[in-house]
């Protein structure tokens, strides 16, 4: 039986993040992990997964676009079936990837085309990681902009203003986190909660 919402994350940052939700159990909603990368699949403990492509290595930076739209053209009717059924659909992906910021833009076309309400929350990269990044990330929220898409953003700098000394980032990451179940908690409440000022 599913539940309402479906959470699903796209790329290695988006899975970290799905894998800390439902390894802590802070979320009550279903998951689903894609990549382009087998190996960051293989390591999370979501059952539900798409792997995009047949190399399983990642996107790197040497596809070309024709071939990742013929890659994510196969998996369509499978994403489909998978979120159909679920009444609202959270997406979370870390921009800056080639996976997350490319990877995004297709399934929140394919969730419009299917009208389920749903809500991008979108990663920024950190200040000091490196300019492709950076403009990965721009030209990706600019077109999710451009769908009409709802989304929140967050910047991976504000990881660094939690005032954790010495902890390891994947700590750091994982109290960050808790910040996107009060984002989530407030969409199931109310799916127009961004348009609501006061309520975020
Ligand atoms: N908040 C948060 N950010 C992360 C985490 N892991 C990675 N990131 C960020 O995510 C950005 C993108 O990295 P990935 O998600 O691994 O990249 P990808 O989407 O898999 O893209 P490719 O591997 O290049 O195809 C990084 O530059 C980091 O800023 C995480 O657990 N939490
Ligand atoms: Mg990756």
């Amino acid at each position: 039986m599913n539940k309402d919402i479906i959470t699903i994350g796209i790329g290695g940052g988006g899975i970290n993040i799905i894998n800390d939700l439902a390894r802590r159990n802070l979320v009550d909603s279903d998951f689903l992990v894609i990549d382009t990368d087998l190996q960051s699949l293989n390591q999370c403990c979501i059952n539900e997964k798409l792997l995009i492509g047949e190399r399983g290595l990642g996107l790197g930076f040497n596809l070309s676009k024709e071939e990742l739209e013929r890659d994510l053209e196969k998996i369509k009717p499978d994403l489909k079936h998978r979120i159909a059924d679920h009444k609202e659909i959270i997406v979370i992906s870390c921009l800056g990837g080639k996976t997350g910021s490319l990877v995004i833009l297709y399934v929140l076309e394919v969730i419009k085309e299917l009208q389920i309400p749903s809500l991008a929350i979108c990663i920024t990269p950190f200040s000091v990681e490196n300019k492709l990044k950076h403009s990965f990330s721009l030209s990706c929220l600019h077109e999710i902009d451009c769908m009409k898409q709802e989304k929140y953003i967050l910047k991976n700098d504000d990881v660094l203003n939690l005032n954790i000394e010495n902890k390891p980032i994947k700590e750091c990451f994982s109290l960050y986190n808790e910040k996107i179940v009060k984002i989530i908690n407030s969409f199931k409440e109310n799916p127009n909660f961004l348009k609501c000022p006061f309520l975020t």
